[in-house]
């Protein structure tokens, strides 16, 4: 990777003259991953070390001079900067101004000029020949300590130890499970399930997960709690989860990083439930292309997370806004196929500043603004948005039939893990089906599928939230059935069962 002689060379001077090292990172779980996996590696055989994690709410996202002063304080003369860094040109020249040197280890991409840092490491660097653009923030770490074991021939053992973070850290960045992060997450997932380190042993025990875990399972249940200590308290709490080798301890610390997630899915739920109302009650805002809201008491931790929860009920382009030190400041999300950034810039008139790519997005907004940015959001997307992109869509891989789902065909398909985004688990349909008379609507409205073909053998599945469709299936002689093949464990026997996705 392009600087990464240079990195290494100036951490080795930083060791031999026993200088400060500070590891920076962001507070999401890209960013806390990534300190605490350089942090534990270097801090292995190198004392003079330490971390720091801006605080989201009065720092946000990145660099912060804050964090810089704090170097000074601490006669820091090594910043190494992961996950972030990479427009922080103005931060870099303080440092610098400062006699701190900046390493830079980031994966977004970068402006026309590059921070004058030692060595900015960045495989989407232009001049940067590194043959995979798509590492997390923490991969990019994970690239860095592992060049450096390289250099001084030291156990590449140690470095494999790291990938239950690179692992985290892939699928909470939601970067594609293709090329080399497919390896780094498949070897970060079996870390994870063999021998975890004492941080994400700790939780798992608090969560009573005894069985192995996925990056489906990394993205809802690890993720989120590491997460939300950034949201909540402050994103150190998850460093210091992360790089705790005691496992007593370590449960210690688990016990704060619930107690955060449960106040996030609190605040979370208190603000979707108050924003779904707001639609439902007022019938001019049932029927817009868009969704825009803003309240003055919402916390801005919870506005993305929001957001998507608002798609999956009204399945339109949506910003959720809380008050920043007297402005609206938000996240945006998007439906598939629909670039939100795009419909933002068409309107940024209206707006303080903005930021963000095709799906995801960040506003700040004057209070007075928020009318007249959502009349022209909701014009621009009425303008743009096709018909397609207002229904969801099911994306399907095959057509098979029950005859084909066997053991062998699984075992098969579950050679193609980890799945995740750029390698999703394969969809299936299964054309002219009918039920046995057992299908029915277990409590919560799912519902439990079994279901025949003629001259094949029954088999079951589970669709959940989908006890609506047993009228449907009540109604017609046979159905289309789109379904994701999965094995369920129950009395010590492995049964593949589908996970329905759509029915017709
Ligand atoms: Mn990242």
């Amino acid at each position: 990777m392009r600087d990464m002689d240079k990195a290494i060379t100036r951490i080795e001077t930083a060791f031999a003259n026993n200088e400060r090292i500070l590891i920076y990172g962001d507070y999401d779980v890209d960013g806390t991953t990534a300190v605490s996996l350089v942090f534990s590696y270097f801090n292995d055989f190198y004392d003079n070390i330490c971390y720091y994690i801006p605080d989201r709410y009065t720092e946000g996202y990145g660099i912060s001079f804050q964090g810089i002063d704090f170097a000074k304080d601490n006669n820091v003369s090594l910043i190494i900067a992961l996950d972030c860094g990479i427009k922080a040109n103005d931060k870099v020249d303080y440092a610098n101004e400062r006699n701190i040197d900046f390493i830079i280890c980031d994966h977004h991409l970068p402006g026309d000029v590059l921070p004058n840092a030692v060595a900015v490491l960045d495989p989407k660097r232009n001049d940067c020949s590194y043959p995979f653009d798509e590492l997390s923030g923490c991969g990019i770490g994970f690239k860095l300590i592992q060049a450096y074991a390289e250099k001084n021939k030291l156990n590449a053992e140690k470095i494999y130890d790291q990938l239950d973070l690179v692992a985290v850290s892939i699928a909470s960045d939601l970067v594609p499970i293709t090329g080399e992060n497919r390896i780094l997450a498949k070897f970060g997932c079996d870390r994870i399930n063999q021998n975890p380190r004492a941080g994400i042993k700790a939780l798992m025990s608090e969560l009573k997960l005894s069985r192995n875990l996925d990056i489906t399972d990394l993205v809802f249940i690890i993720g989120p709690r590491i997460n939300a200590a950034g949201r909540i308290a402050h994103g150190s709490e998850a460093v210091t989860l992360l790089i705790e080798n005691d496992y007593d301890v370590a449960i210690e610390k688990t016990k704060k990083v619930q107690q955060n997630n449960t106040d996030r899915k609190t605040i979370d739920k208190d603000i979707t439930d108050e924003a779904f109302a707001m639609i439902d009650n007022n019938e001019t805002l049932i029927h817009k292309k868009t969704t825009v809201l803003y309240q003055e008491h919402w916390h801005k931790g919870v506005v993305g997370i929001v957001a998507s929860r608002m798609i999956e009920k009204y399945y339109r382009p949506t910003i959720i806004l809380a008050s920043s030190n007297g402005k609206a400041v938000g996240s945006g999300r998007s439906v598939p196929g629909f670039d939100l950034y795009d419909a933002i810039d068409s309107c940024s008139e209206h707006l303080v500043q903005f930021g963000g790519h095709k799906y995801a997005a960040g506003l700040t907004i004057e209070l007075d603004k928020i009318q007249d940015f959502s009349d022209a959001f909701e014009k621009i997307v009425r303008d743009r948005i096709t018909a397609d992109q207002q229904i969801p869509q099911v994306e399907i891989d095959a057509e098979i039939e029950l005859t084909d789902i066997n053991d062998k065909f699984f075992n098969i398909l579950e050679q193609m893990q980890p799945f995740g985004p750029g390698n999703m688990r394969p969809t299936f349909v299964t054309k002219d089906v009918y039920d046995t008379g057992y299908s029915k609507v277990l409590n919560g409205n799912h519902l439990k599928l079994n279901i025949l073909k003629d001259g094949q053998s029954p088999k079951n599945g589970v669709g959940f939230g989908m006890g609506n469709y047993m009228e449907l299936m009540e109604q017609k002689e046979t159905v289309d059935i789109c379904y994701q093949l999965y094995a369920n464990e129950w009395n010590n026997q492995i049964k593949i069962e589908f996970k329905l996705k759509d029915l017709r």
